[in-house]
């Protein structure tokens, strides 16, 4: 008798904790109870907006009766797998909230479990706690950078010290590609001081970089990581201060002659020696700051770091009145376009410079590909040229067409959730059953383009790996429902997505997802100085490393979620973040170009839309107009000579195309 009261007792146990996970965070139980459900979570409750909701249900079984998750089937193959049909895309020109069609929680929804738990549940005074403790969680990790890690790059927060690049050991690229020995925590820090108000602490930090930030070091940096952490940093800053409007409080700096501008010429000019001698126009990844690609570099690149370089590089061309950067910037994309599958329209994730070919043929939402496809739009939503929006269009339309599995809708019908995969760009087929944590930065892409619906689906799959295990592993096995890497180095890619999200439906549910990202980043990484990496998140083990984007990413996510009335998002459509999460105000001067003529490979067009044929090599010449500020850089404040580089790399460059 007492072994069946046992029995019974647990079965009751399962069942109510069952019950509990649905009621609360409408997770079902993840492993054993629904075996092709490898987390099981309850947006199948969720109404579409245009019509009642599914029943409530658990997986339901596939007509064909094929086996396995439909993540593992071709597309194509039965009634859910059919490629979906991507939502009408933004016409040129039309961008944001104007196409955030989908809104949750619609006036006759009846109630359900979700909404019990969620709407309205968000209290202003719980909104307002949250909203300091994201300053509080990044005022602790800058305030102990500076203390004790400032002028170096990093702080390691658990011995309390600073870090810079690994002299000894080069081929330590985990940390030589990111640290160039210029205060890169402080650099890429300074926007969100701006956005949390904080006028003071701006101010102090933009005379510090001034002062005390050179980029005439011996530090052999990547491209794609100098760009968006730092040049991407001081442009933000450099148009914050120069801002006439000044929404964030007073943001000016006293005597403020551009210097932030000239120091992302600079370190842009020492970039880009990585666009010279590539037969493809693909750079280089990797670029000494004092003298040029080193000898013995790789030839082999990402596709994300090659070429998501447009947005920094356009903004700065179009600030100098200066077209080289953008327009190398632009070739690194066509020339990458270019090589994309003929047959399925994608792309692969590694790619040699010199010979064009695909060294990873991985063709995915995360590593080696995410911000490519986020600054196709990206650079459209600031820059307004057409063929960028096309390209992205296009792009997505691959995706959809040979990444996604699972249903096609998000709320109803038969089969798995969404999911996007990881393929061979040739063939479409799964190449592995993993999917990586820099892929949930795809739900706030996805929100810009209107596709709110698949961002939901999309996020809730991420937030309930984050439930599972209080952070993102950097990689999850969606097959044997684990981690197959388990580090998480306080990445903001979830967070990002949930403030969008949160944007987009303004449902709570998106603050009590904040809320519960910010709680385990407090209980896991907190560390005597700072927030530290999770080395291992199943024992919450930590590494003694607080990377930059913790303070320029995830802190301002989490901060501006909780924010109400931040200026950020009060403006409407009037700020776009980067890929590191630094604010660029899109106004009409970015969408001028200074320069007459805008030169693709085959000609372009000039601002009335009268095609131009492309000029000639020795016709090429940089313009500096001082049409968008003040003063044009200084020459003598740098120790290359600007116009003989320009000269020579316009000239390599045209002579190898
Ligand atoms: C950031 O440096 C940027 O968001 C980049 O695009 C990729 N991810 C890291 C943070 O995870």
């Amino acid at each position: 008798m007492q072994w069946r009261a046992l029995v019974l007792g647990l079965v009751l146990l399962r069942l109510g904790l069952h019950g509990v996970l649905w009621l609360v965070f409408g997770l079902g139980p993840s492993m054993g109870f629904y075996q092709r459900f490898p987390l099981s979570f309850g947006f199948q409750r969720l109404r579409s907006p245009d019509g009642p909701a599914s029943p409530a249900s658990g997986p339901v079984g596939r007509p064909g009766g094929l086996s396995g998750p439909s993540w593992l089937q071709p597309p194509g193959t039965g009634a859910t797998q059919s490629p979906r049909k991507v939502p009408r895309r933004p016409e040129p020109g039309v961008c944001g909230p104007a196409h955030w069609g989908y809104v949750l929680g619609g006036r006759d929804r009846g109630p359900d479990e979700y909404e019990k738990r969620y709407s309205g549940a968000f209290p202003p005074q719980l909104r307002a706690q949250m909203r300091d403790l994201a300053r509080g969680m990044f005022v602790f990790g800058y305030d102990n950078y500076m203390a004790h890690a400032f002028p170096q790059d990093e702080l390691n927060p658990i011995h309390c010290r600073g870090r810079g690049p690994d002299r000894g050991d080069p081929s330590n690229l985990n940390i030589n590609d990111v640290l160039g020995n210029y205060s890169l925590t402080l650099v890429d820090a300074l926007d969100t001081l701006a956005v949390m108000g904080n006028s003071s602490e701006f101010q102090k930090a933009v005379k510090l970089v001034i002062n005390t930030v050179s980029f005439d070091k011996d530090s052999t940096v990547q491209v794609f990581e100098a760009t968006i952490r730092v040049l991407g940093s001081l442009l933000s800053a450099h148009r914050i201060i120069t801002d006439s409007k000044q929404p964030f409080g007073d943001m000016t700096i006293k005597d403020y002659d551009n210097e932030l501008l000239y120091m992302a010429h600079d370190l842009a000019v020492r970039l880009l020696p990585a666009f010279e001698n590539t037969k493809t126009g693909i750079p280089y990844p990797r670029v000494n700051l004092k003298t040029g690609v080193p000898p013995d570099t790789n030839n082999e690149t990402c596709t994300a770091g090659a070429g998501s370089l447009l947005v920094e590089f356009g903004i700065l061309s179009r600030l100098l009145g200066d077209s080289t950067f953008e327009w190398v910037a632009r070739r690194a994309v066509k020339a990458l376009w270019n090589l994309r599958s003929n047959d399925t329209g994608l792309l692969g994730n590694v790619v040699n410079i010199q010979t064009g070919h695909w060294v990873g043929k991985q063709s995915g939402l995360g590593a080696g590909l995410d911000s490519f496809y986020e600054y196709l739009l990206k650079s459209y939503i600031l820059f307004g040229e057409k063929e960028d929006l096309e390209m992205f269009n296009a792009a997505y339309q691959s995706i959809q067409n040979y990444l996604r599995r699972g249903r096609e809708a998000c709320n109803e019908g038969e089969g798995d959730p969404p999911l996007y995969v990881n393929v061979n760009m040739f063939s479409g087929q799964l190449m592995n059953t993993w999917i990586d944590s820099l892929q949930a930065f795809f739900p706030g892409l996805q929100v810009l383009i209107g596709d709110v619906e698949d961002a939901i689906c999309l996020h809730a799959f991420y937030y309930a790996i984050w439930k599972r295990y209080g952070a993102l592993p950097e990689r999850y096995n969606w097959q044997l429902q684990a981690p197959d890497v388990l580090f998480y180095p306080l990445r903001p890619e979830l967070v990002e997505s949930t403030y969008l999200l949160y944007q987009a439906t303004k449902n709570p549910f998106y603050l009590h997802v904040g809320m519960d990202i910010l709680q385990s980043l407090e209980k896991y990484t907190k560390v005597k100085c700072g927030y530290a990496t999770l080395h291992h998140v199943i024992d919450k083990s930590t590494e003694d490393r607080m990377e930059s984007f913790f303070l320029s990413e995830t802190c301002k996510y989490l901060y501006l979620l909780f924010d109400e009335d931040n200026p950020v998002h009060k403006s409407g459509t009037r700020y776009m973040f980067t890929t590191e999460g630094h604010i660029v105000s899109v106004d009409e001067h970015l969408r001028e170009l200074p320069w007459k003529e805008f030169f693709s490979e085959e000609g372009g067009q000039d601002q009335v839309g009268k095609s131009v044929p492309r000029p000639k090599p020795h016709e090429l010449k940089v313009i500096n107009s001082s049409s968008n500020c003040n003063r044009v850089p200084d020459e003598r404040r740098y120790s290359l000579p600007l116009k003989s580089i320009y000269m020579r790399q316009i000239d390599q460059m045209v002579g190898l195309i």
